[in-house]
């Protein structure tokens, strides 16, 4: 048994988590924020059989798209006020950062 942990952005969540289950996995969804945009992404725990691990991971791959988003950073060198800067920066974010763990015991007690 595999443990999937699917980091998306939000507005795929809704689409993947519905896909998902209606395939007939499970889905825990968790609400986490990037450390870097410091924006809200959705986390979620899929427990799958090995067989249909490939499965799971097709579903998250065509529905999670990439898209830019513009964060902030502070500017690396201080102005000749002595203050950092902040400027906007272009990031691609997703589609979707995958983890696939072993799972060593799976039990519903
Ligand atoms: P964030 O940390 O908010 O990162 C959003 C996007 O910002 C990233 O998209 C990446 O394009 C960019 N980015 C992240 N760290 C950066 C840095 N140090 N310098 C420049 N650009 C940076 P994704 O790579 O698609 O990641 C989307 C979200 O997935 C991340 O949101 C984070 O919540 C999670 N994630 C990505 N890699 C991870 C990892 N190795 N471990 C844990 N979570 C991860």
């Amino acid at each position: 048994m595999k443990m999937i942990i699917a980091i998306v952005q939000d507005e795929d969540s809704q689409r993947v988590i519905a896909t998902l289950m209606n395939e007939g996995y499970s889905v825990t969804k968790l609400a986490t924020t990037g450390g870097f945009l410091r924006v809200g992404n959705t986390t979620m725990m899929i427990g799958v059989d090995d067989e249909k691990l490939d499965g799971a991971l097709a579903i998250i791959e065509n529905v999670c798209k990439s898209r830019k988003q513009i964060a902030t950073s502070p500017s690396p060198v201080a102005g000749i006020t002595g203050m950092y800067v902040p400027y906007p920066i272009e990031v691609t974010v997703g589609g979707a950062t995958v983890f696939v763990l072993n799972v060593d015991q799976f039990k519903k007690m």
